[in-house]
């Protein structure tokens, strides 16, 4: 570890209003995100799991960067980028949008809010999806201005989010819906706080739009969350994995399309929408999916030393025999602490894909046979059941 290269953190990696905190509170790694830096890990990944999973967190993401894309046209163009039908959708709600080129290919996948008729912000994940964005609008000539405003999103996630974000915001928090949104005050800035975030615990998300309210705000969920032991925290690989959240860049890209990537369920082919990947959607659901992204268990006996002393990281999966193809159908993996197995996903080449395991290569040199299941996983269907 201490002979791990450094990376320089020049003016190319923005900062946050939140970053010097994040880094006064502890923050061990960070990685690099739109351009921006990331905390990945705080006290340790599995302690920040636990924690998670327990209390509450305050996690600076204002690396989910917010394309707004406002004007008379904004509903065509978000549309037109996403295979997902927007028609109808509430003033206060977010939808989570794939965004897929002509072939189907995957863009980007963020929330879309929707913040007035004519005014989106897709909050993206990691790819430039501003200039997608603005080339469509340029070559279309279509009515609409692209940019990407002030706004960093903090997160509250864990079981005791509401009760926090509730001594802060008032009651009315309790209110917002899954996935809906609401303006609410504090000192006397309205601000969208969304019941959303990246994580299956539960939680909400601000959309700071003023740098000086956002760390007044920021500051004030540690003062009044302190006997709910809340921590700082970041996107937790362990749980997002285990909770069968996906990564674009990590788990599927640019190479996949929307439907081998999973999505399926968050795309309408069935309607007639103005999108841009619609027929090749519809041409590859038709024809069948040539490779998917699964989940990957290992066995048992292969539980990795414990990750506490693992010098860094959680690669154990090297590649997978079977497809040739030098380890890049791997995705994300990690040691589950609740399942006592190491789990990957993985974009598999049918027939592969369908079967019920594959060989896997570590990085100690053995092969050992995985088991194939869904994402999100089902530890169930393998017979293991949570050791808590
Ligand atoms: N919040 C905000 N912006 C983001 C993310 C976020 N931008 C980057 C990244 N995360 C985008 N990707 C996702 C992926 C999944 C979800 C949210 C953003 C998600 N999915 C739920 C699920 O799969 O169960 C719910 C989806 C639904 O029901 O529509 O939450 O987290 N602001």
């Amino acid at each position: 570890m201490s002979n791990a290269p450094r990376i320089a953190i020049s003016r190319r990696l923005r900062k946050s209003p939140f970053t010097s905190r994040a880094m006064a509170q502890g923050a061990k790694a960070f990685t690099v995100y739109n351009h921006m830096l990331l905390a990945t890990e705080f006290e340790s990944l599995e302690y920040d799991y636990w924690h998670l999973c327990e209390s509450v967190q305050v996690w600076d993401v204002g690396v989910e960067r917010q394309v707004s894309i406002k004007g008379p046209d904004a509903g065509k163009l978000v549309q037109w980028m996403t295979p997902r039908s927007i028609e109808g959708v509430a003033d206060d709600r977010c939808v989570y949008l794939p965004l897929a080129d002509e072939n189907g290919k995957l863009i980007n996948d963020p929330v879309g809010i929707k913040i007035a008729e004519d005014h989106w912000w897709l909050s993206v994940a990691d790819s430039d999806v501003i200039l997608w964005a603005k080339g469509l609008a340029r070559g279309a000539g279509l009515n609409v201005i692209v940019d990407e405003p002030d706004v960093w999103p903090l997160a509250i996630q864990g079981p005791d989010a509401e009760t926090l974000m509730a001594r802060v915001f008032g009651d009315a928090v309790k209110d917002i819906r899954f996935f809906r949104y609401k303006r609410l005050a504090y000192k006397g800035h309205s601000f969208i706080v969304a019941r959303s975030g990246w994580s299956k615990q539960g939680g909400f998300e601000v959309y700071v739009d003023n740098v000086e309210k956002g760390q007044a705000l920021y500051d004030e969920l540690f003062e009044k969350g302190d006997d709910l032991n809340v921590r700082p925290g970041c996107p937790n690989l362990i749980e997002r994995l285990e909770s069968g959240l996906l990564s674009y860049g990590n788990d599927m890209d640019s190479r996949h399309s929307v439907l081998e990537s999973g999505l399926g369920a968050f795309i309408s082919l069935d309607k007639d929408v103005d999108s841009l990947s619609h027929d090749a959607l519809r041409a590859e659901a038709a024809k069948g999916l040539s490779r998917r992204l699964v989940g990957l268990v290992l066995p048992k006996s292969d539980a990795p030393m414990p990750l506490a002393e693992q010098p860094f990281g959680t690669e154990l999966v090297e590649a997978i025999p079977q497809q040739n193809d030098l380890g890049h159908c791997l995705g994300s993996q990690c040691w589950s602490p609740r399942y006592k197995v190491q789990i990957a996903t993985a974009v598999l080449e049918e027939p592969l894909a369908s079967e019920a395991s594959c060989e896997v290569l570590l990085a100690d040199g053995r092969t050992v046979t995985a088991a194939i299941t869904s994402v999100p996983f089902d530890f169930e269907q393998l017979g293991l059941k949570a050791q808590v």
